[in-house]
């Protein structure tokens, strides 16, 4: 494939059949199975090596809230048997290590072109393929888009007035120094409490003169209880590692291991539920947690339960009662915002040299020269950490200026609301698939399995194209308007839509409210996925350009 051209000369174009957008967990896994096929193919991306929220993300505390058996590629058993997680749950370095040596046992740096962002991507109605282009001034044709851009990878800064004026330093936890950072001796202030701010808040504490820790909502959060990796525990689980991943595509999030539960919440004595949710908690993690009871996410009246049940454990260790208080959520039923996973968090604020700001009821008002300031009360701040979360699903997408030349553009369509069928084609957009967007389960399951079953099921179509002598796939406005409607219906039978997540875009002042994830389950989805192919691409038009007339 023709490379693009020396600096000063006219940029060449490179010709792929399908073009990448992203080299984290998706992207990469993308390289290697459209490869894999004898496709030409190359990544595009925008940091300066692999691993993509792993690459960015590396705030201290940083670890993933899924169990690192199951957080892995599952498409090489040799792969999967011969890495050892040295921890139930991986950190951020060990992850980023893990992606690193995929990279390199599969080879697949050779098509990634690091420090580069894709700025548009048009579609050529009559050429039949993608032109793309790139901050760097490459021009690139491809016939296929894979956007593998990431959920979570537009961070979110809120606009305060007066952060330029700040004389310290301020941090956002999705763009970490990757040389880390010193918070010894400073008065630092963290702002929101969310995942990323709960990993980081008990080591800030730990390093900080003083932390003051500026909370606007708070979340319900259940001990990780990690651990090192129990040898016996992992020889069992290698032993049979490929059926316990197709048990874990048998379930709702892709995650083995939690008996489904069976009950309701409603059907059993206080005593018991009480137990059980003990149970849950000394064994740590958010699934096993939701898989107490099978109604947690469905009925408001159960999910109480296990909200109350985790409210008394706040009050039971957190020391000032006034203090708990405000730890305790009350504005969604639990696990309607993603569940936090905690290593010493509530204790944190048990500590001498840490403060709970409730911004809440006195919001932050303007960062100042040397700090922050709320309505009432100003704070003296050496750093100021944003851990204030992301354009979550669509806001990587809606950077690229994605069109086609018939006169359909991405972000208009989706002016509304994200439109997809199966959360993996946009009608009106040929030829482009995105793999864990909007309408897909992925942000709601182990994200890995998600990546690879969508990447899995492309791929799967690209060759049937390729068998039939096609070269072009849209899906049809009925079966996209039908997948959207489900999406919602689903999530409308749910407790989810209560909660203002990032799900729905609430975190973002002005984005339409609109719940993107698909929260019917990945079991359900493959099952759907499979169906669609099995049928002949159901819902989807696969035609073939007609040759231009001499
Ligand atoms: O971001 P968030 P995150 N003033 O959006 C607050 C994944 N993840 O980076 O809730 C004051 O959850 C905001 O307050 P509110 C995971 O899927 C996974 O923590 O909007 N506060 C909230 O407290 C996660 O869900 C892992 O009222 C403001 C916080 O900032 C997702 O990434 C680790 C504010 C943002 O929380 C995002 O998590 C990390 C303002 N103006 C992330 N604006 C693991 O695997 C925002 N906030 C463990």
């Amino acid at each position: 494939m023709p490379d693009a051209a020396a600096p000063g000369s006219r940029p060449a174009t490179t010709q792929l059949d399908a073009l990448i957008v992203g080299a984290g967990l998706g992207g990469l896994y993308a390289i290697h199975r459209l490869r894999g096929m004898g496709m030409t193919v190359r990544a595009y991306e925008a940091g300066s090596d692999v691993g993509g929220t792993w690459f960015w993300n590396r705030y201290p505390g940083a670890r993933c809230d899924v169990e690192s058996l199951e957080y892995s590629y599952a498409f090489s058993d040799a792969l999967q048997q011969e890495w050892k997680w040295p921890e139930r749950y991986g950190t951020q370095p060990e992850i980023l290590r893990y992606i690193n040596h995929v990279a390199d046992r599969f080879d697949l740096r050779r098509d990634v072109r690091f420090n580069t962002r894709v700025t548009s991507a048009v579609f050529d109605a009559d050429a039949g393929e993608w032109t793309v282009l790139t901050d760097r001034g490459e021009v690139v044709r491809a016939r296929f888009c894979i956007m593998a851009c990431g959920n979570l990878s537009t961070p979110r800064l809120p606009d305060f007035k007066g952060l330029q004026s700040f004389k310290g330093a301020w941090y956002h936890s999705g763009l970490w120094p990757t040389e880390g950072v010193d918070f010894t001796g400073k008065r630092v202030g963290v702002i929101g409490t969310g995942s990323s701010g709960v990993q980081m808040i008990p080591i800030i504490a730990r390093q900080a003169k003083h932390l003051h820790v500026f909370q606007r909502t708070a979340n319900f959060i259940l001990p990780a209880r990690n651990a090192p990796m129990e040898e016996e525990r992992e020889r069992r689980h290698k032993a049979d590692y490929p059926a316990r991943r197709l048990a874990a595509y048998d379930t709702p999030f892709a995650i083995g291991g939690h008996p489904k539960p069976t009950r309701s919440a409603l059907e059993v004595s206080p005593e018991e539920r009480r137990a059980a949710y003990e149970a849950k908690w000394q064994e740590g993690g958010s699934i096993s947690f939701l898989y107490t009871y099978t109604d947690l996410l469905v009925n408001q009246a159960a999910n109480d339960t296990a909200a109350a049940f985790v409210r008394e454990k706040i009050r039971g260790i957190v020391k000032d009662q006034e203090v708990a208080r405000l730890l305790c959520p009350n504005d969604h039923p639990i696990g309607t915002k993603r569940l936090c996973l905690d290593t010493g968090y509530y204790e944190t604020f048990n500590r001498d040299n840490v403060t709970l700001v409730d911004v809440r009821s006195d919001p932050i008002a303007a960062v100042t020269e040397t700090g922050l300031r709320t309505g009432t009360a100003s704070f003296e701040l050496d750093a100021i950490v944003f851990a204030t979360g992301f354009d979550a699903i669509t806001g990587a997408l809606n950077e690229i200026d994605i069109r086609t030349t018939a006169g359909a553009v991405l972000k208009e369509k989706w002016q509304a609301g994200p439109l997809t069928y199966l959360g993996l084609m946009v009608a009106g957009f040929p030829n482009m698939f995105i793999i864990t967007g909007p309408g897909s389960p992925g942000v709601k399951t182990q994200m890995i399995a998600s990546i690879e079953q969508h990447t899995d099921w492309i791929a799967d179509c690209l060759g049937h194209l390729r068998a039939h002598g096609l070269d072009r796939i849209e899906p049809g406005e009925a079966a996209e308007a039908e997948w959207v409607q489900h999406v919602n219906d689903v999530a409308d039978s749910t407790l989810y839509p209560l909660a203002n997540s990032w799900y729905v875009g609430a975190n973002i002042p002005g984005k339409p409210r609109v719940f993107m994830p698909y929260v019917g389950g990945f079991d359900r989805y493959k099952r759907r996925c499979d169906a669609v192919a099995a049928n002949g691409y159901e819902g989807f038009t696969l035609t073939r350009r007609q040759p231009a007339m001499a």
